[in-house]
C-alpha cells in the first residue's frame, strides 16, 4: 500500500510555527546554539544586556579582564549555576539549557560585586522567537466604564 503525501506549499505555516521541524530535539545536552563572551572587571559586566532569540543550551564564557577573582553566576526561570572562582586573566565556561522563554539574571556571585554593579540580565525570546508564542500582544478586553 502506497499512500502519496501531498506536499501543500507550507510556508505560511512553517513561519507561523516554526518550533518542531528539527529533528535534533533540544532536551537537556542538546547542541550548544550560541557562544556568549561576556567581561568581567570591577564592577561590570559586559555586555550586561544579552538577548537571544530562542530557548536552548547556550555557553557563557567568562572571561576575567579585572583584577580581583570573579565568578559568573545565572539564575532565573528554574536555572541556577555558576562558575567557580576565574582568577585574573581567565576564562571560564559556563554550560546552560535555557529552556524558558523570559529573563535570567547574571551576575557575579562573589562578595557583593553584585549590588556593585557586577550584574545583568539575559533575555530569552523577547518576543521575536519564530517558534513560541508571542507574548507581546496582549487584547484588553472589557474596558470599563463604557
Ligand atoms: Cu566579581
Amino acid at each position: 500500500m502506497r499512500r502519496l503525501f501531498v506536499l501543500l506549499p507550507l510556508s505560511l505555516l512553517l513561519a507561523a510555527c516554526g518550533g518542531t521541524s528539527s529533528t535534533s530535539s533540544s532536551s537537556a545536552g542538546g547542541p550548544v546554539l550560541q557562544t556568549i563572551q561576556i567581561s568581567e572587571k570591577e564592577y561590570s559586566l559586559t555586555p550586561s544586556k544579552i538577548t537571544v532569540a530562542k530557548t536552548g543550551t547556550y555557553e557563557l564564557k567568562a572571561t576575567n579582564d579585572g583584577t580581583n577573582t570573579h565568578a559568573l553566576e545565572i539564575e532565573g526561570n528554574g536555572v541556577e549555576e555558576k562558575t567557580g572562582d576565574v582568577a585574573p586573566g581567565s576564562t571560564a565556561t559556563l554550560r546552560v539549557n535555557l529552556s524558558k522563554d523570559g529573563s535570567y539574571e547574571i551576575y557575579c556571585p562573589i562578595d557583593g560585586h553584585r549590588g556593585q554593579g557586577m550584574a545583568g540580565t539575559l533575555a530569552v525570546g523577547n518576543g521575536s522567537s519564530s517558534g513560541g508564542m508571542t507574548t507581546g500582544e496582549t487584547t484588553t478586553s472589557g474596558s470599563l466604564g463604557y
